[in-house]
């Protein structure tokens, strides 16, 4: 009996947080973990899914049955697609009512996950694993309902993990949550962070309203965090060593990244909110290394001054560009931000578009460089490419994300030093880092940086290895739980016959 129990199929619910930059890297964590046998139910919010399958690319997605991985399952995965009501109708604006949103997906969530993941126990083979976004703050109450081992995906880099980690610290030293002045001094008592600058800290720890919705979700999710099973995280142990093994002492991480789909750019699954302008033939009439690619990501605003700065300064810097300018990048009531003639101006020096396949426009020889947001899917997807970075952080992990780029990694160059910027500022630096002699060092650096990925992930790579030992340790806490369960039960039937 305990052998047909241990060799019971693994088979994991997946839930990415619904935003974008979360979606990407749960959908690739999928096809991995099916690639090595395992059985995926993979659920989106009906509204991600929705927006998924519109925006979708018609050669990847079944339009009969609205299934977004049916491509990935010909090619003989297990990859289920379920979607969830969120609380909120489809076409509810939710960056919008970005607080309200996030403030129902905190409290009243859970009651529509308990729902679904109910129903999966039935299906067969039948769940065992729950692997959920860190930053949700159930995941480990519904694995302990229905008996599932709880896994913690986190989507950013260790270091952010582990500044949210210690927020009790910060808070201590009187960097976070603090009513005097806040202080200024270089935070240097977080185990395996030598140093970083309350400036370069999430934007929510930055914050004076400690009481926000997501300071109230951090919080409690890294509580939940300390008593999960495994935590798995979308870096490379290779780049942030102390921070990892600082983490290990007391929680079970394993550093797998990056996660990226099979073919880098050519995805068997669909992962993009908003339909895809295709940029290559438009690339394709570009020298070499000579467009700079520009975007802020899916999910940060910035306010009309700021596109229009940069708008001056692309023109100014010469240089080739490509940019996406999602209709709502300064908000979803204020879509006309752009000067007046400013895209016929450019003429054939620029590409503007909502939005496009990132890993094709980035890999395509032609582009240079990435004046970026510094999401963290953005900066591994460059690095892979070798394309250095011009940053321009404006929310959550970002600011954090550009110290690793800008001052450990030196990889890219910051766009300016706070405050509003410039047209000519924008120049100057797009021109240092597209045309620039200094920049030649860059560009030398991103290739180890790109190095230490491809080792990471090689066949004994750290990565790898990782990755493997995470799926042992899981199918082991699988057999010992089923044990349990067995004993259990038999303990329970023991109890009625008496
Ligand atoms: C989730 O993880 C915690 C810590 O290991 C454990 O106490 C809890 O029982 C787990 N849930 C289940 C159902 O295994
Ligand atoms: C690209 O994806 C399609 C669909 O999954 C597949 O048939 C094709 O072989 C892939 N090509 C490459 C180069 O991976
Ligand atoms: C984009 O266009 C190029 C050139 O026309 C074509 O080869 C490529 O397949 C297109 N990509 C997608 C994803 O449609
Ligand atoms: C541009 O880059 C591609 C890909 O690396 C290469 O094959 C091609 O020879 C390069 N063209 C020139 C003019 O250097
Ligand atoms: C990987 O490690 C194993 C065990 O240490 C070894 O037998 C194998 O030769 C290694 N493979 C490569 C490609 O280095
Ligand atoms: C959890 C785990 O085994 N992590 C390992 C990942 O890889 C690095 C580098 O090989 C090890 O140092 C970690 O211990």
């Amino acid at each position: 009996m305990m052998n047909q129990s241990t060799h019971q199929k693994p088979h994991a619910i997946l839930f990415p947080y619904p935003l974008q930059g979360h979606v990407i890297p749960f959908v690739n964590l999928a096809i991995k973990l099916a690639s090595n046998g395992f059985t995926i139910t993979f659920i989106n919010t009906q509204s991600i899914h929705q927006q998924i399958s519109k925006a979708g690319r018609s050669n990847v997605i079944d339009n009969e049955n609205n299934d977004l991985f049916s491509c990935a399952c010909k090619s003989g995965l297990d990859i289920r697609d379920v979607s969830i009501y969120d609380g909120f109708p489809v076409d509810y604006d939710r960056s919008l009512n970005h607080d309200k949103f996030f403030e129902a997906i905190m409290n009243d969530f859970v009651f529509h996950v308990d729902e679904v993941v109910g129903k999966l126990m039935l299906s067969n083979p039948s769940p065992n694993i729950l692997i959920g976004d860190t930053f949700y703050v159930w995941s480990s109450t519904i694995a302990k309902k229905y008996s599932l081992v709880n896994v913690s995906y986190w989507t950013e880099p260790a270091l952010v993990f582990s500044v949210y980690y210690h927020m009790d610290l910060l808070k201590q030293n009187g960097h976070y949550d603090c009513i005097e002045n806040k202080r200024e001094d270089i935070i240097d008592y977080i185990p395996g962070v030598k140093a970083i600058k309350p400036t370069d800290l999430p934007s929510y720890l930055q914050s004076d309203d400690t009481n926000m919705v997501v300071n109230r979700i951090i919080k409690r999710a890294f509580k939940e965090v300390q008593i999960v099973d495994f935590i798995i995280c979308n870096t490379v142990h290779e780049l942030e060593p102390e921070i990892i093994t600082a983490l290990q002492k007391y929680l079970s991480i394993y550093s797998i990244g990056p996660i990226f789909s099979p073919g880098f750019t050519n995805t068997s699954v669909s992962t993009s909110l908003w339909s895809e302008s295709n940029c290559t033939d438009w690339l394709d009439t570009k020298p070499n290394g000579s467009v700079l690619y520009v975007s802020f990501g899916s999910y940060a605003h910035t306010n009309k001054e700021t596109i229009v700065e940069i708008a001056r300064g692309l023109v100014i810097s010469e240089v080739n560009f490509i940019w996406i300018l999602r209709p709502d990048i300064v908000s979803s009531e204020e879509t006309d931000y752009l000067p007046i003639g400013y895209e016929e101006s450019i003429k054939d020096r620029g590409l503007i578009v909502p939005w496009c396949c990132q890993t094709a426009v980035i890999s395509h020889p032609a582009v240079g460089g990435f004046l970026t947001h510094c999401g963290w899917n953005s900066i591994m997807e460059s690095i892979w490419c070798s394309v250095p970075f011009i940053c321009f952080p404006l929310l959550t992990d970002q600011f954090t994300n550009r110290k690793l780029v800008v001052d450990d990694w030196k990889i890219g160059i910051n766009l300016c030093d706070e405050g509003s910027i410039s047209r000519d500022e924008v120049a100057e630096k797009v021109k240092f880092l597209m045309k620039g002699k200094e920049a030649e060092e860059i560009k030398q650096r991103i290739k180890k940086i790109k190095k230490e990925l491809e080792d990471g992930l090689a066949l004994n790579g750290s990565s790898q290895v990782n990755f493997s030992k995470f799926m042992d340790d899981l199918e082991s806490k699988i057999s010992k739980k089923n044990v349990l369960d067995v004993e259990f039960e038999n303990q329970k039937l023991n109890h009625i016959a008496k």
